[in-house]
């Protein structure tokens, strides 16, 4: 088949999980058929989830050129895989603000709900189709990864339905220890680079200006900040090479439900203190922000604002 799945560059659990399934499902859902790929290496938590449910990951996809594809968990530009090419795009799964437009009808599927996952089980459901066992436990995996296990301001009532629908064929015996492990197994920075560790960058223009923010998802904060003079390293480079005007890096407790943020220097630092309301000084360029866990909701919004109103 040439036609293919595909998540965002710097694929997440939820992207990945979404291609699989969707590569399953498509037919008995009428949407088109096919062959999934990765468009980048997984991270720690997806192969964790993998491994567990003993599932083959995709093969990484460099380039989509020449290819019909469906896009999944994004639909902006700017998260493509290299090659896409906006008419051989025949359908869309995504539940993050759209940026899109096309000449001609295609399968397109939004909805403000917590995950890419939701929605591939609410299609199998309203097909009545039989969920796989498979499919089920990935499933169950992308929405509790992306909601951190329904604790994200994103989260909806339809999110956690979803879950308990699925896990009458999943059977996970503790849906919230299974989450646990799978927060470990992200937080596990061992022998990652800090290109690994920093790929969940996301730049947005603000005011005119380029703003990056990059989140750490961790379970153990502590790990993360053993490496926080690297991570400052390799984030003052980047700004400098790829000329954005502003970095900034959120290192995310989702257990704790809090965020350290961390100015790489004096004009960050000084958008930070500003731009959030309630924000801790902890000094050295650091700052603690109560609750935040989510960049769509809780770290975009007033940045931009701030930015907006300079
Ligand atoms: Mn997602």
């Amino acid at each position: 088949m040439n036609r293919i799945v595909l998540g965002h560059i710097k694929p997440d659990l939820d992207a990945v999980v979404s291609t699989v399934v969707y590569s399953q499902i498509a037919y008995h859902v009428s949407y088109p058929e096919a062959k999934p790929f990765l468009t980048g290496s997984p991270n720690k938590e997806t192969r964790f989830v993998f491994d567990t449910i003993n599932e083959q990951l995709p093969e990484v996809l460099k380039s989509a050129e020449g290819r019909e594809v469906v896009l999944v968990d994004h639909n902006e530009k700017s998260q493509w895989l290299e090659g896409v090419e906006p008419d051989k795009i025949m359908a869309i799964l995504d539940h993050h603000k759209v940026n899109f437009s096309h000449s001609e009808p295609i399968h397109f599927r939004v909805e403000p709900v917590g995950s890419t996952s939701t929605i591939l089980a609410e299609l199998i459901f309203e097909h009545a189709q039989p969920v796989p066992l498979v499919a089920a436990k990935l499933l169950i995996s992308g929405i509790v990864s992306d909601t951190l296990m329904f604790t994200s301001p994103t989260t909806k009532s339809i999110d956690r339905q979803m879950v308990d629908r699925l896990n009458k064929i999943a059977r996970i015996p503790s849906v919230q220890s299974y989450a646990n492990s799978m927060f470990q197994a992200k937080s596990d920075l061992k022998g990652l680079s800090m290109d690994e560790i920093l790929s969940d960058s996301k730049t947005y223009d603000m005011g005119g200006n380029s703003v990056k923010i990059t989140v750490v998802e961790t379970a153990s904060p502590e790990k993360a900040l053993d490496r926080l003079d690297e991570m400052r390293e390799f984030l003052t480079e980047n700004k400098k090479f790829e000329s954005f005007d502003y970095s900034i890096l959120f290192i995310v407790d989702i257990v704790n439900q809090k965020s350290i943020v961390v100015g790489i220097s004096d004009r960050e630092v000084q958008a930070i203190s500003k731009a959030y309301f309630a924000i801790d000084d902890l000094g050295d360029g650091l700052f603690l922000s109560p609750g935040t866990v989510s960049r769509k909701k809780q770290m975009v919004p007033p940045l931009q604002e701030y930015f907006e109103s300079k």
